[in-house]
């Protein structure tokens, strides 16, 4: 499910800006984008029906190119649509109790800050963590203090089985650190739906891998 190096896209609404949200999916999964998260936060979020049909486009669009389709949060949401898989931080419901209320088949991501909580997302059925923030992050107003790779590093010797997505301001630039932490993957926001050339923009982030510049 997560083959090194995977570029997990994370968007909303709110982070396109001005930009319409489904056309920048569009161009990152042309880009290559491995996953795709639907993130509705913040002020003049989507809810009920237009959130729902909104869903519903970004996981066609999904579907068309065989990319997972991920719902933050929402279990309701990703239950009645069907999602490929749920992530949930610490803040929001249990994840043995997402565990146990999803589809068989569906994904389970979980945000995690330490040992501890690695463990415990692990005992849930996590399968997959995300680790952050990395480096500074505007993407979230309430995101803890960066800690660069060293929690990844110590959640990756602890479980070297355990596929860990790296968050938080990560760019072309500075994804070096975090594949070479062990990470499977590196989960983005701005850095994509900022882009000028979003295709562009996946293409260097996976190409950040191997140290290749595009
Ligand atoms: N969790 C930790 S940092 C973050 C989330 C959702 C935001 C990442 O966004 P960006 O723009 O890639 O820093
Ligand atoms: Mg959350």
């Amino acid at each position: 499910m997560f083959s090194k190096p995977s570029v997990y896209f994370i968007l909303g609404t709110a982070d396109a800006g001005r930009k319409d949200p489904l056309h920048i999916l569009e161009k990152a999964l042309e880009g290559g984008i491995t996953h795709f998260q639907l993130r509705e936060k913040g002020p003049g979020a989507l809810t009920g029906q237009s959130l729902t049909e909104f869903a519903i486009q970004c996981q066609k669009l999904c579907g068309t190119w065989k990319v997972p389709f991920i719902v933050n949060d929402d279990v309701e949401l990703a239950c009645a649509i069907s999602a490929d898989g749920i992530h949930v931080g610490q803040e929001d419901a249990d994840a043995l109790t997402v565990k146990e209320r999803m589809g068989k088949g569906m994904i389970l991501g979980v945000s995690v800050h330490s040992i501890e909580e690695a463990e415990k997302a692990i005992r849930s059925g996590a399968d997959y963590l995300g680790m952050g923030p990395v480096y500074g992050t505007k993407s979230k107003p309430d995101a803890k203090e960066p800690s660069g790779v060293t929690k990844i590093l110590k959640v990756r010797e602890r479980f070297p089985e355990m596929p860990v997505v790296g968050i938080g301001g990560i760019t072309a630039l500075n994804a070096g650190p975090v594949w070479d932490a062990g990470a499977k993957g590196v989960a983005v926001i701005s850095a994509i739906a900022g882009a000028n050339d979003v295709q562009m923009e996946v293409k260097r982030i996976m190409n950040s891998y191997k140290g290749e510049r595009l």
